[in-house]
């Protein structure tokens, strides 16, 4: 054979091997690509039944603390979970209020797989506040609102993503607060304080932590999660905080196709409870929050008003913060 022959056939062979262990490569990755898709269910959101939690409620009336309403509802997100998780934790607290007056709270904590390690803490604030002092017409300054947005839609998403754990066990551990006494901020004709009147039972939590020694890898405070068309940015907080689960979050929205909602682009900095889970729980949490830039109050336009009712809240908008939380959930391991 001559020299020449014996290269050609040596290309040939090289050639062909390179194709060959190339198919072989695509075929693996296809085989393993195939597994991922099917290895992860994500359960869906159903966003009518969150929408039902949110009108159950309002049923109540204003979820303003020492009112029966208030009392009643508590009850209620007591029961309901208590009906869905592994654990359920009830914290009973004393705050001072702006005025100088001692307010009764209760926070409720709810937890999905005790005991595993890694968890991520999902909250919103339960309470409904006590004065609509945005309200265009000022005879309506002093009276409480429904809040179906402000309050009562992070925990409307948050009981239907505890159906979906209870049906579903997740990989990880989950935990549910509902913070109560978070809208009692100074009306704005008092603005005298620094924010430390707002959310007063995130802030006793976080210096009181129930269970004892609790931790999470992260947390995500909904705040004004309901509303037609709702727009959430890079909170100023989060992002000072937390910037790697705002990508998180904001890629998987993305990704299922609900950037319409979720915008990355920074907004303003908002006093909320995720403030004092960052500082003083230490727990790295963002804020998903209806932020309008360039607006009178910077958030949603009915927020602190008489018009904060059922009739603001839309589906589609549940539905999508839903199923990017549900995702997030099922992909974590
Ligand atoms: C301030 O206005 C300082 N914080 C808004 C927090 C809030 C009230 N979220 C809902 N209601
Ligand atoms: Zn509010």
């Amino acid at each position: 054979m001559g020299n020449r022959r014996l290269i050609s056939i040596f290309v040939i062979l090289m050639i062909f091997s390179t194709f060959f262990l190339e198919s072989c490569k695509k075929k693996i990755d296809t085989v393993t690509d195939g597994q991922q898709q099917t290895d992860i269910k994500v359960p869906n959101f159903n966003a009518d039944r969150a929408y039902d939690y949110i009108a159950k409620q309002v049923s109540f009336g204003p979820r303003v603390p020492g009112t029966k309403a208030h009392d009643l509802c508590g009850n209620w997100l007591i029961e309901k979970l208590d009906s869905l998780a592994d654990t359920v934790y009830v914290q009973n607290f004393k705050a001072r209020i702006y005025s100088g007056e001692i307010k009764e709270g209760k926070n409720i904590i709810a937890q999905f797989n005790p005991n595993i390690q890694k968890r991520i803490l999902l909250s919103a604030h339960w309470d409904s506040r006590p004065y609509a002092d945005h309200d265009p017409n000022p005879n309506n300054h002093n009276s409480p609102i429904l809040g179906a947005n402000d309050g009562a839609s992070g925990v409307g998403i948050l009981i239907e993503i505890a159906n979906l754990l209870n049906e579903n066990s997740p990989a990880i551990g989950i935990d549910i607060a509902f913070w109560d006494i978070e809208d009692w901020g100074e009306p704005q004709s008092v603005q005298t304080y620094n924010g430390e009147f707002w959310c007063l039972g995130s802030q006793y939590w976080s210096k009181n932590k129930l269970p004892l020694f609790y931790n999470a890898n992260y947390g995500i405070l909904l705040d004004m999660v309901g509303a037609k068309d709702a727009t959430f940015y890079f909170e100023g907080i989060s992002s000072q905080y937390a910037p790697s689960i705002l990508k998180k979050v904001w890629d998987i929205a993305a990704k299922l196709g609900y950037s319409k909602y979720f915008i990355p682009e920074n907004a303003a900095p908002i006093t909320d409870d995720h403030l004092y889970l960052n500082t003083i729980a230490n727990i790295p949490t963002i804020n998903i929050i209806h932020q309008v830039k360039n607006s009178p109050t910077g958030f949603f336009p009915y927020w602190h008003t008489l018009g904060d009712d059922i009739d603001k809240i839309d589906k589609n908008t549940l539905n999508a913060v839903g199923n990017v939380l549900a995702y997030l959930i099922y992909n974590e391991k």
